[in-house]
C-alpha cells in the first residue's frame, strides 16, 4: 500500500540556498534506500513537498525533515493512501519555482510526473500541488514564531481575584485574554462526573453538580464575572424544571443570571430535541447565556449550531492539539471561526498546551483561552511575555 504525505514549510532566514543542491543529492540516496520518492518545489519562501511510498519509510523520512532546523512551520496537509505514485521517477527532485516561465509553471511541474492517469484529474494531492503553484491559500499561512520565543510568568499575586482558588468538590478554572492580560471568565468545573450508569441517576448527579459549582462560585467569584458552568444536555431534558431549579439557585447564590455562561457538551446525543429547545428557550429568556462545549467532537456539528444559536462555543483540545502543523485542523478551525464570526458567536478554546497551538489561534482570530499553558503548578495563572534575548 503506498503512503503519500504532502506537507509545505517556511525556510529559516539563516539557511544558505547554496546548500540545497547537496541536501536534495542526500536526499535522493536516503529516499532510494527506502523506496520513496516524490518532488520538492520551492518558491524562494516556502517549500512545497509530495512524499510517496510504503508507509514506514514515508513516516521516517518525514520525522527527519520535521526535526531540520533549515525550515520551520512545517503543516502537513495531506497524510492517505494511493492506488499509485505521482512523481515514481524522482527520488527527490528539486523544483525551483522562480527558475519558471509562470504560464508554463503547472505544466512543467506536471511534466515531471509518471502516473498512467493524466496528472489534472481530479486527484487531491494534485489539487494541494495547483493551489501551492499558483501561490493560492497564501493568506492562510500563519507565521508562527518558535515556542521560546515567550515566557509564562506566574501572576504575582497567586489567588488573587482573578483565579478564585475553589471549594470543596469544585475547582475553578480562568478564561483569559493572554495578550490582553485580562481573565474574561472563570469556568467552576465539578470534581467528579457521576459513575452511575443509570440514566436518571447521573443526570440527577449532574444537575446538583452544577448547583453545587453556582453556590460556590458565588461565594468566591468576583461580582460581576462571567461564569461557565458545563452541564449534560439531557439534564436539561429528563428534568423539566431544571431551568427553574437553576435560576433559583443563581439568585441564591448572589449571583445573576446575565453573567452565567452554561455550557452543553456536544459529546452526548440529545434525544428529545422539542424539550431541549423548551429549556434553551428558558434559559434564553432567564437571562442565562448558552455555549456548545467540545464543538466538533459529538454528533450533532453544525446542526446544534444552527439549531441552538448558541452565545459561545467552546472547542476542546482534540480539535486543537498541534493544529499550528496539522493542515486539516486548520482548515476545520479557521472555518468554524469564520461561521461564528458571522453568526456573532465568540469562541472560546479550551486545553492549550503549547505556545505554538496559542500563537496559531490567536494569528486565527481567537482571544479566549484555557490550558495548562498558562498555568504554573497547575493553578497560578502565568501571562505569555517576550523573553528579554529574543
Ligand atoms: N531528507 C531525506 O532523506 N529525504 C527527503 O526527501 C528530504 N527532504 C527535505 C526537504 C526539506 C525542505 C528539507 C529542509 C530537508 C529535507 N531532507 C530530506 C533532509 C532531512 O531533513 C534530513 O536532514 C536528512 O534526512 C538527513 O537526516 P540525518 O542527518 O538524520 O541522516
Amino acid at each position: 500500500m503506498l503512503n503519500t504525505i504532502i506537507y509545505r514549510s517556511h525556510i529559516n532566514d539563516d539557511t544558505p540556498l547554496n546548500i540545497l543542491p547537496e541536501m536534495v543529492a542526500r536526499a535522493n540516496v536516503q529516499n532510494a534506500q527506502l523506496n520513496v520518492t516524490g518532488i520538492l518545489l520551492f518558491n524562494g519562501t516556502h517549500f512545497f513537498q509530495i512524499l510517496e511510498g510504503p508507509e514506514a519509510g514515508v513516516d521516517e523520512i518525514y520525522s527527519r525533515i520535521c526535526n531540520d532546523k533549515r525550515h520551520h512551520n512545517i503543516v502537513e496537509l495531506m497524510r492517505d493512501f494511493s492506488p499509485s505514485r505521482r512523481f515514481g521517477k524522482h527520488g527527490m527532485e528539486l523544483f525551483d519555482l522562480r527558475q519558471h516561465n509562470t504560464d508554463t509553471l503547472l505544466q512543467e511541474v506536471l511534466d515531471r510526473g509518471t502516473t498512467k492517469y493524466r496528472l489534472t484529474y481530479d486527484d487531491r494531492g494534485l489539487q494541494f500541488l495547483r493551489t501551492f503553484v499558483e501561490s493560492r491559500e497564501r493568506e492562510n499561512y500563519f507565521e508562527v514564531l518558535p515556542a521560546d520565543y515567550w515566557d509564562f510568568v506566574a501572576e504575582e499575586m497567586p489567588h488573587s481575584h482573578h483565579q478564585p482558588g475553589g471549594s470543596e468538590g469544585i475547582t475553578f478554572r480562568a478564561i483569559i485574554d493572554p495578550l490582553g492580560r485580562t481573565v474574561t471568565g472563570i469556568e467552576a468545573v465539578p470534581n467528579s462526573d457521576s459513575k452511575e450508569q443509570d440514566d436518571f441517576t447521573r443526570h440527577l448527579y449532574n444537575l446538583k453538580s452544577v448547583k453545587k459549582a453556582l453556590r460556590s462560585a458565588g461565594m468566591s467569584c468576583p461580582s460581576g464575572m462571567p461564569l461557565y458552568v458545563s452541564i449534560l444536555p439531557m439534564t436539561l431534558v429528563i428534568f423539566e424544571d431544571s431551568v427553574s431549579q437553576l435560576v433559583d439557585c443563581i439568585y441564591q447564590s448572589g449571583l445573576v443570571p446575565e453573567q452565567v455562561l452554561l455550557g452543553v457538551s456536544e459529546k452526548e446525543v440529545i434525544s428529545n430535541l422539542a424539550q431541549f429547545s423548551l429549556s434553551v428557550k428558558l434559559l434564553k429568556q432567564a437571562g442565562i447565556s448558552l455555549s456548545i462545549d467540545n464543538f466538533g467532537e459529538g454528533s450533532a456539528g453544525l446542526s446544534l449550531l444552527a439549531y441552538v444559536q448558541p452565545d459561545r462555543i467552546r472547542v476542546g483540545e482534540k480539535m486543537i492539539r498541534d493544529i499550528h502543523s496539522s493542515g486539516p485542523k486548520q482548515a476545520i478551525l479557521q472555518s468554524v471561526i469564520r461561521c461564528c464570526s458571522a453568526l456573532e458567536i465568540k469562541v472560546i478554546v479550551s486545553g492549550i498546551e503549547k505556545a505554538e497551538e496559542w500563537m496559531w489561534l490567536e494569528a486565527a482570530g481567537v482571544t479566549n483561552f484555557q490550558g495548562g499553558l498558562f498555568l504554573k503548578d497547575g493553578s497560578i495563572l502565568a501571562w505569555p511575555e517576550v523573553k528579554e534575548n529574543v
